[in-house]
């Protein structure tokens, strides 16, 4: 556990988002002489630790009216723990996916994906070097929840960094394949069938066995377009609404792979719809080549 701070040299220089709603703020500054993103989110209060709340506690009163009254609790240190996230060195991208932006919903064809989609993700996506670094046990090892080591079916299943594990109601795990090639959900075909029906079989077991969540309480999805283009499957617990998580960008593990069954192309040809920003270099480029 590092205990230096290195957030007391950081210089904000802009907000990019927030929420009152959601007790996050996301800041644009800098640390030393690099550009960084900084995100800080209260955390979720848990009933297993109430009693110590309670009993170690000073309350202030700030106002009584009849039967109402509101208090200040004035909680013991480890209560006001804030989680924090630090991106840097961060380039351009990344201020830019933590911005508050407007969005637009882009109707992407198969040969649109070849055309536009595909050239402008080769040369501009985001580094999976943390994905890699996962997979050649250079970081996270210990997070790993488990591990089926086949290269073709096999996966890694460990706690998404948006989950500080702290409690079951927001659980957020990811499951990394570790074939290298799968940029996306537009790369499968029924040969993978293999592979995804392993993720969506081992993913729940070890969950089960883990957290003690059954199956029935998951929502298990892919995101298109993802952030990062190295195949992942998203665990998290059913009525969590993960920040960033809008409909429009899931589809159902369940459904891909009925999908795929019933025709082995069904993702390199249908039409696929997801939001981008408006900041996003590739809606730029559905603009340019007027498909939007
Ligand atoms: P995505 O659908 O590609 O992108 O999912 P999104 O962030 O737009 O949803 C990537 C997932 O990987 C997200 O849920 C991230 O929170 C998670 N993630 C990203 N990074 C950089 C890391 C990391 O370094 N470690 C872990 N454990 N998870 C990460």
């Amino acid at each position: 556990p590092e205990s230096e701070n290195i957030l007391s040299e950081f210089k904000t220089s802009a907000v990019l988002s927030d929420s009152a709603r959601e007790k996050t703020i996301f800041i644009h500054g800098k640390l030393g002489d690099q550009e960084a993103v900084v995100i800080l989110e209260k955390t979720p209060i848990r009933e297993d630790t109430l009693a110590e709340l309670f009993t170690g506690s000073k309350l202030k009163l700030e106002m009584k009216n009849d039967i109402y009254s509101t208090y200040q609790l004035l909680a013991p240190a480890k209560f006001n723990e804030i989680k924090t996230t630090v991106v840097c060195p961060a380039t351009e991208k990344h201020v830019k996916k933590y911005q508050r932006q407007e969005s637009s919903l882009v109707e992407e064809t198969g040969e649109d994906y070849k055309s536009i989609t595909l050239p402008y993700i080769q040369k501009q996506s985001f580094s999976v070097q943390w994905v890699h670094n996962i997979l050649d046990k250079k970081a996270e090892t210990e997070r790993i929840v488990f591990e089926d080591p086949d290269p073709d079916v096999g996966f890694l299943l460990l706690p998404d960094f948006k989950w500080d594990q702290k409690q079951v109601d927001d659980l957020y795990l990811i499951a990394i394949v570790n074939q290298r090639d799968i940029k996306s959900l537009r790369d499968l075909t029924s040969e993978h069938l293999p592979l995804l029906q392993n993720i969506f079989q081992k993913g729940k077991e070890a969950i089960l066995q883990r957290y003690s969540l059954a199956a029935s309480k998951l929502r298990v999805y892919l995101h298109y377009q993802p952030s990062y283009y190295h195949l992942h499957v998203h665990f998290t617990k059913l009525g969590y609404q993960a920040p960033g998580c809008g409909v429009e960008r899931a589809h159902l593990l369940a459904d891909v792979i009925q999908n795929l069954q019933s025709d082995p192309e069904y993702y390199k040809t249908r039409t696929l719809y997801f939001p981008l920003r408006a900041e996003d270099g590739l809606l730029g480029q559905f603009k340019e080549a007027g498909r939007l």
